[in-house]
């Protein structure tokens, strides 16, 4: 059907989280958020861009966001005629790295296309492959580092009477061994992983083989943001399986990270990979070598947030992810119903067109602080 873009707005919003959210490279507080309005023919497509507000998970942040898609994105793929969503990331691949800032336009498109089509993203998304492998996602949370171990303690009992089926815990140096140990103890039979967000180097190999003891479901990126080959010769030495988050950018990295066994698990962020056509290439490879995925999470508002959910129902995102309810994050979110879990842990797929939930327009007007529309 070809699909042109005749007029893309920027927006960023401010929305406080309901409680700090801490990993091994700051706290956060409240999140700054750049949000895609992609538009054609009156119909709207939205999509959020993933970055932090800092340039400390990745390069990217709210403002470099703002500035590539201005600047550099929004110029290129204004009026130009796709022949579908999947072609949009090459228009800027030009661009080195800022993945966050293409892909919420990236998936804003698809949004604006499956709308088009009056179709639910998620059947969109599966659209000449394999489709939805599930109607019902199975949810996790990821639970920061905390003042204290009873107050992460209370955070696990809170989590898991909600009915969340894995408990993922943020480690650091000196929040690591003996922490999990606790939880293990207190927790003996729950799905249990550990996230560092790349706060150690080989040179920790014996204190990371440490957490072999605890059972965990894996341990999330380790070591730096951009290393593979530290992983494979640190996996070699561990029997829990690394999951790999942050050095995983492209399907290729994927299939070379695989190859090395440098990790046994791929967490997968839209916004990390470039947005849909990336995901899906990343989910196609990690299948055809038996490796199983998940929809990681960046504290999302809505829109992401529902991205996330219709890219979860691909056949091998078989683990449960950090896609949780609105409310874990947000007094109030951007969509409406807000997203919420069932009393077993899992998110039931909408059928709305698009992705799938209305827009608070009202309440995303008064928490915006700038806007910027180019045509
Ligand atoms: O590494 O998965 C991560 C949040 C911000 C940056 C990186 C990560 C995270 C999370 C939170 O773990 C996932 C979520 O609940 O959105
Ligand atoms: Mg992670």
């Amino acid at each position: 059907m070809g699909i042109r873009l005749d007029r893309i707005t920027l927006r960023e919003i401010r929305m406080p989280l309901v409680h700090f959210f801490e990993t091994s490279f700051g706290r956060t507080t409240e999140r700054r958020i750049v949000l895609v309005e992609v538009q054609n023919d009156g119909l709207s497509g939205w999509g959020e861009v993933t970055c932090g507000e800092n340039p400390f998970y990745n390069e990217e942040w709210t403002e470099s966001a703002w500035m590539i898609l201005r600047d550099y994105v929004a110029p290129r793929v204004l009026h130009h005629q796709f022949g579908n969503a999947s072609d949009v990331g090459a228009r800027s691949a030009h661009i080195r790295g800022h993945l966050m800032a293409r892909g919420g336009l990236e998936v804003a498109v698809w949004d604006l296309e499956a709308r088009t089509l009056g179709k639910p993203l998620y059947q969109h998304i599966g659209r000449g492959g394999q489709g939805a492998a599930r109607r019902e996602i199975p949810c996790g949370v990821s639970i920061g580092i905390q003042d204290s171990v009873p107050q992460l303690l209370q955070k696990i009992e809170i989590e898991l009477a909600a009915g969340y089926q894995r408990i993922k815990m943020k480690i650091k140096p000196g929040w690591d061994v003996e922490v999990v140990h606790e939880v293990r103890d207190r927790f003996p039979n729950i799905l249990l992983m550990a996230d560092a967000n790349s706060a150690y180097t080989l040179a920790d190999a014996a204190r990371l083989k440490c957490l072999d003891e605890f059972n965990l479901m894996m341990i999330e990126q380790p070591l730096a943001h951009d290393e593979i080959i530290d992983h494979a010769k640190l996996q070699a030495q561990l029997r829990t399986p690394l999951c790999l988050d942050e050095c995983i950018r492209s399907a290729h990295q994927a299939a070379q990270a695989i190859a090395m066994d440098a990790g046994r698990i791929i967490n997968i962020k839209l916004g990390r990979v470039g947005g849909f056509a990336e995901a899906k290439r990343v989910h196609d490879v990690a299948q055809a070598a038996g490796i199983p995925v998940w929809c990681g999470g960046m504290l999302e508002s809505g829109i992401g947030r529902a991205h996330n959910i219709a890219l979860a129902t691909l056949p091998n995102f078989t683990l449960p992810g950090d896609v949780s309810a609105s409310k874990r994050y947000w007094s109030r979110d951007i969509i409406h119903p807000p997203v919420e879990v069932t009393p077993h842990g899992t998110i039931a797929v909408r059928d709305e067109p698009g992705f799938g939930y209305e827009l608070d327009r009202e309440f995303l007007d008064s928490i915006t602080v700038r806007r910027e529309s180019i045509v």
